[in-house]
Order: C-alpha cells, then structure tokens, then sequence
C-alpha cells in the first residue's frame, strides 16, 4: 500500500507538471510581420482533452523519432511561411494564449534555447545548427542556477526568439526546429530515471526560401542522433554548477551546450525586431485530437466536454520526399 501510495504521488507530481509548464511555438513573426495564429507551425500533440490548458509534455527520449519536432512532428501545417536570406523572424513561444500575460513556461526551467535549419524533408545529417543561447551568468551563491536563456530571458521576452536566416541561402523547402532544453531536473539521466532527466521542447516551422541564393547548408546532425543521455549539456545539474568553491561535492562550473557547433554561414548575432500587431485570435480554438502512451484520441468537443471518437496508435511517418501540405478547405 505504500509503494501504491507512493506511485500514485509520482503520478500526480508527474501530471502537476504536464499541466503548468510547458510551452511551444504560437507564431512566427517574419520581419516583425506576424503571420497568424499557429501559421507554418507543426503544433505538438496535447496530453489530454480540453479545458485542462494546452499540456504538451517535454520530449525526454533522445533516441525518439520524437525528438526531431516533437510529438506528431511529421504531421504538416497547411500553411509554409514564405522568407528571404536575411530576414528576421520572431518566434513566438506561449503557454496558454497569446499575450503578454502569458506565462511562457514555469520560471523553474532553466537551460538553453536553439534552433536548427534543415532542408524540408529532413535526410540523414541534414540538420545545421543556426542558434544557440546557454548560461550567461553564474550563480552568485552556492546552489543558485544562474542566468540562463530559457528563464532569464525568453521568459523576460515575452517568449520571443530571435533567428535570422541565413544569408544568400538557396531557395527551396526547409524545417526550421526551435528548441528549448530545460535542465531543472538534469542531474538525474532519463536512461536510468525516467521520470526524472532533461527536457526537451523541439518545436518545427515550415518555411519556403525565396530569392535567388546559392548557399547549401553544409553537413548537419541528424534527430535523432544528434544528442546523447550522457552529453554534459544535457546530463548537467543547475543547481551545483556555480563559481563558488565552497561544496564538497565537484561541481561543473561551466555549461556545454549540446549538438554542433553553430554554422560559420549563421548569423553571428541575432537581430531582435520590433513586432507589429498580432494577426487573428490570442487564444487557440480547443482541441479535438490529443495522445498519450502513443495512442491517439480523437473526439468531438461538445459543451466543453469531450465525445471520444475513437482511438489509433501513433506511429511517426516521415516521407523522403517534400510533400506539399494540403490546404485548409
Ligand atoms: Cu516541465
């Protein structure tokens, strides 16, 4: 009856954070232009049925299909947004709705933020690290985290990540995976605790290149592949990893972010743009389709209450070839 207790307290525990945390990408805005509510945007799959807020759990398998771009990642947007070499884009990370008095993501979740390019299907290595932000400033006392670019400062930003495309790219299909890792509970490896470990919020945009450019990406990583359990940016433990010298237990003073290096055809710096107004609603339509253990519900929302029409097991299906989206009727 205890160890029943005590599980069925991990659950609850484990379900306090599905519920508050968690955060993915609401729009994107190209050259501070907002191009609408979840636009070019493959939305990750909700835990469970409205109105429990939109839970979408961390990735914590680096070994999944799922860490490419999320859960359901391969299922397409009807829309691909349309840039340019050079353009600036703003992606818009939210929790609950899209305003200013969003959340973002629970202030505990401290780590870095990323971003990847690749050509749109992705391909064995395709994946080129174009961004990346970690700690920039060590705790000032044992145990504190520092500052780091998740809760110090996306969160400061009203959720708003700066990513420039790269100049004279070639025009073609391309994914662009935003990422966030948040380590508050990395000190323990998802390998040996699952219900612990690093979690991982990828998150993939459909964009189309436009203009006459010649650069290729060069060689990249590949999702899965590109991360192990084991990498010091991943397995890194925020609390103990600070300049003070004072604690008996070896502490990491520096952090590694994890993957490549960023590419020398990236933009040094990221431009941080004014954004105009928000196009269409500030808060999503409730869901009809969610998935938990890998099977996928579907249901009609009636009164704000779910009618299960049935279930299936989700299998990710990446095609080889880009497939263009179907549009919205
Ligand atoms: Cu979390």
């Amino acid at each position: 009856m205890k160890g029943q207790g005590l599980f069925a307290a991990a659950i609850a525990l484990a379900n306090v954070e599905l519920i508050q945390a968690h955060t993915f990408i609401w729009g994107v805005y190209v050259n501070g232009v907002d191009q609408g509510l979840f636009n070019g945007i493959r939305i990750p799959a909700y835990n469970g049925p409205p109105p429990r807020g939109y839970a979408n759990s961390p990735v914590k398998d680096v070994n999944s299909i799922d860490i490419r771009c999320n859960v359901m990642g391969d299922h397409q947007n009807p829309y691909t947004i349309k840039v340019k070499p050079g353009d600036n884009l703003t992606l818009d990370w939210k929790h609950n709705n899209r305003t200013k008095a969003d959340d973002i993501i629970d202030f505990s979740h401290h780590g870095p933020i990323l971003a990847y390019l690749s050509p749109d299907p992705p391909k064995e290595n395709s994946f080129v690290k174009i961004f990346e932000k970690g700690k920039y400033e060590e705790g000032a006392t044992p145990f504190a985290p520092g500052k780091w670019a998740i809760s110090s400062e996306l969160k400061s930003n009203n959720g708003h990540m700066n990513i420039r495309i790269p100049a004279g790219l070639k025009a073609g299909f391309y994914l662009l995976r935003g990422e966030l890792i948040a380590l508050h509970e990395g000190d323990a490896r998802f390998d040996q605790n699952p219900i612990r470990g690093a979690q991982f919020y990828p998150n993939c945009v459909q964009l189309e290149v436009l203009g006459d450019g010649t650069v290729e990406l060069p060689e990249g990583v590949s999702f899965p592949g590109a991360y192990k359990v084991s990498d010091p940016g991943i397995h890194h433990d925020v609390y103990c990893s600070t300049k003070t010298t004072s604690l008996k237990v070896p502490c990491t003073t520096t952090y590694q972010i994890p993957g490549p290096t960023v590419w020398s055809g990236a933009w040094p710096d990221t431009t941080k743009v004014e954004v105009g107004a928000q196009l269409g609603p500030s808060t999503a339509t409730p869901w009809s389709r969610w998935i938990s253990k890998s099977v996928v519900t579907s249901a009609t929302i009636v009164g704000g209450s779910a009618q299960v029409i049935g279930t299936s097991t989700y299998q990710a299906s990446w095609s080889a070839n880009y497939v263009t989206p179907t549009p919205v009727a």
